[in-house]
């Protein structure tokens, strides 16, 4: 057995192996986003523990998450974060019905594109009815309907380079902005939309109008509300605290917060 051939090593070596035939199933067409050094290194930011690596090929990230159907939804979908942003452009957006809001997508992108509320509302849209669980300990089932993420990045032409989507929220929570990321294979799964409706109905302001992120297999703190901004980036340390997200950089949750 070769030296090189440590236990902690083949793990790895597999880990990289798996994620990387998973990310060429998933994103073929979608111009060489899995080298091989990117895809090491995606494995490795933000993840200190051997832990949660496994627990990505546990979690089959090609998988859906379960659907449910109407008479599953629940008659009550608690709100919580932020549920009513402050700050004077939100308010004055929010005053106007979002008619001057922009949707701005950004970064390592060929063509920057910023769409009006009512572009976004006409785009190609998926329907979902999932659940969603809060690590507070509650969990609710709604039906979430918008744009695919994955579409929208393509027709941003985002760049091979790109290794992560981070979504800048309106609001800020305990003096912080808000702010959420995910991988390229979460970015362009199936059931990874930027919902502006919920339930039938316009997103409501306490659950993230005018568009909250939906990304179905992983934690509530991951649904970013209030979305301003999709940034393709190559990094997350230079971002906020450098840990990918709100609660990463100021409670030590997860990065990746598979269910
Ligand atoms: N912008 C923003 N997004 C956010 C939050 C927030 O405070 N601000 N809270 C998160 C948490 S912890 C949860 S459980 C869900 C709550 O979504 P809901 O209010 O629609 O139930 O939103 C997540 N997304
Ligand atoms: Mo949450």
């Amino acid at each position: 057995m070769s030296r090189l051939l440590t236990p902690a090593f083949s793990r790895r070596g597999l880990i990289a192996a798996g994620a990387a035939s998973l990310g060429g199933l998933l994103l073929a067409g979608c111009d060489r986003l899995t080298t091989a050094p990117q895809t090491l290194e995606f494995l490795t930011i933000g993840e200190k523990a051997s832990r949660t690596a496994q627990r990505w090929i546990g979690a089959d990230r090609q998988g859906l998450a379960p659907e449910y159907s109407r008479a599953d939804m629940s008659p009550v979908f608690r709100v919580n974060g932020s549920t009513n942003p402050t700050n004077a452009d939100y308010v004055a957006h929010a005053h106007t019905g979002f008619a001057d809001w922009r949707l701005k997508v950004d970064g390592l992108v060929a063509n920057p594109i910023d769409l009006s509320l009512a572009q976004v509302r006409a785009a190609p849209s998926r329907t979902q009815i999932t659940r969603h669980d809060c690590v507070e300990g509650w969990s609710a089932i709604g039906e979430w309907t918008g744009l695919p993420l994955g579409l929208l990045l393509r027709r941003a032409g985002v760049s091979s380079r790109a290794r992560y989507v981070v979504f800048h929220c309106a609001d800020t929570l305990l003096g912080k902005p808000y702010y959420e990321s995910i991988d390229m294979l979460e970015a362009f799964h199936p059931q990874t939309i930027l919902a502006h409706t919920m339930n039938g109905t316009p997103l409501s302001i306490g659950h993230g109008a005018p568009l909250r992120l939906r990304v179905e297999r992983q934690l509530g703190y991951k649904q970013a509300k209030y979305v301003m901004r999709v940034e393709a980036v190559d990094s997350l340390a230079p971002l906020h605290g450098g840990k990918g997200g709100f609660w990463e950089d100021n409670h030590d949750y997860q990065w990746y917060a598979g269910i």
